[in-house]
């Protein structure tokens, strides 16, 4: 890339509307950080047809999710905001990645686990080398960093594999990329069961889009404990703990400064709180989201141009890649 920006490669799935927990643990990281790098944000909507989609709602997810990039403030001028189908070297690198990748090591991954045990009708191979794909987004681009939440550090560290296997074969290719995972907010629990993380396709989330008043309702009716006094306690008291960290995620105080505020609070003051904090930080996106939704043509404009700049920068790599394997240039 033209400056000496550091770059970041981040996606997420048009798998249904983002959640609180998508957001936490990455978009508001790319706002945050895309002053201070060269950021590429796809809309990975080939890893989403590793789950059986309607494709009118898939074209519609994709939609939403360029939108709402924009709304949060990732700015299309500065960045580079695309769709993954759309540069054709993502798919073209993944195949000769899976060449470089072991199903000993895509077999241990627990996102792969648990989402054939999820959708046992449909264990399609997509589903087994979704990492590689991912692997061949972030390599394409010579990313620096990659931020994400906790669930994919698993996932990196095999992109981070497969870059330092094929290096080591065939010299420097590709730069070996780090993760950026947020201290706060980098695993947003269910509000139900806070055993589990909070998932765009599960039914127990807080989405982007919720009015205020489901929002309030969501936190109101969270699952807590029956000590009644609020501190952190992860393995005791995961309710009240996960809330603690989506209040520090959001207003940027260390989880013990949250502690110190709700010492003496009662549970519904507390949760009170954590509504309010959310529900306003949600609303400018959503007043955005609103205005841009409905101008298809200004979304796939910028959808355009950023295929067109991630093409030119994808087959760079790509072609270095050929190269080096021996692929038959003409
Ligand atoms: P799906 O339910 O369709 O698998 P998802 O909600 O897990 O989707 P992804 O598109 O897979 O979302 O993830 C997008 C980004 O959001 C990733 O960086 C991921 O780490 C992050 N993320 C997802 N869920 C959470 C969560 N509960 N807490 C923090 N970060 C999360
Ligand atoms: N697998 C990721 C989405 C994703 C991604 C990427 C994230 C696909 N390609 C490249 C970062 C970099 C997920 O969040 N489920």
């Amino acid at each position: 890339m033209e400056n000496n920006k550091k770059i970041i490669f981040s996606g997420m799935q048009p798998s249904g509307t983002p959640t609180l927990g998508n957001y936490l643990g990455a978009l508001k990281n790319w706002n945050i950080m895309q002053k201070d790098y060269r950021c590429l944000f796809s809309v990975v909507d080939l890893h989403a047809l590793t789950v059986r989609r309607e494709p009118k709602e898939l074209r519609q997810a994709s939609l939403s999710l360029m939108a709402l990039y924009i709304a949060l403030g990732l700015d299309p001028s500065e960045n580079i905001i695309f769709y993954q189908s759309q540069v054709p070297q993502h798919t073209q690198l993944s195949w000769i990645l899976n060449c470089y990748a072991y199903v000993g090591e895509l077999n241990r991954m627990t996102q792969y686990k648990e989402k054939s045990a999820k959708h046992s009708e449909n264990i399609n191979s997509g589903l087994f080398t979704y990492p590689v794909l991912m692997a061949s987004d972030i390599l394409l681009y010579q990313t620096d960093c990659v931020p994400v939440g906790e669930d994919q550090r698993q996932h990196l560290e095999i992109a981070r594999d497969i870059a330092i296997r094929f290096n080591n074969i065939y010299g420097e290719t590709f730069k070996v990329p780090e993760s950026y995972i947020g201290k706060a907010g980098a695993r947003v629990m269910g509000l139900q069961d806070p055993e589990k993380k909070m998932s765009k396709s599960g039914d127990d989330a807080i989405s982007i889009l919720d009015d205020p008043k489901v929002i309030m309702n969501k936190v109101k009716r969270a699952v807590t404990d029956s000590d009644a006094r609020v501190y952190y306690d992860p393995s005791n008291k995961p309710g009240i703990s996960n809330m603690l960290n989506i209040y520090s995620a959001i207003t940027g105080k260390s989880i013990e400064e949250c502690s110190e505020e709700f010492a003496g609070a009662g549970y519904g003051d507390f949760k009170k709180a954590v509504g309010e904090v959310i529900i306003n930080e949600l609303e400018p996106v959503q007043k955005k989201y609103n205005e841009l939704i409905s101008n298809k043509d200004y979304l796939n404009s910028i959808a355009k141009e950023g295929a067109e700049k991630a093409q030119n920068l994808a087959f760079r790599t790509y072609n270095k890649v050929c190269k080096k394997i021996g692929l038959i240039q003409i």
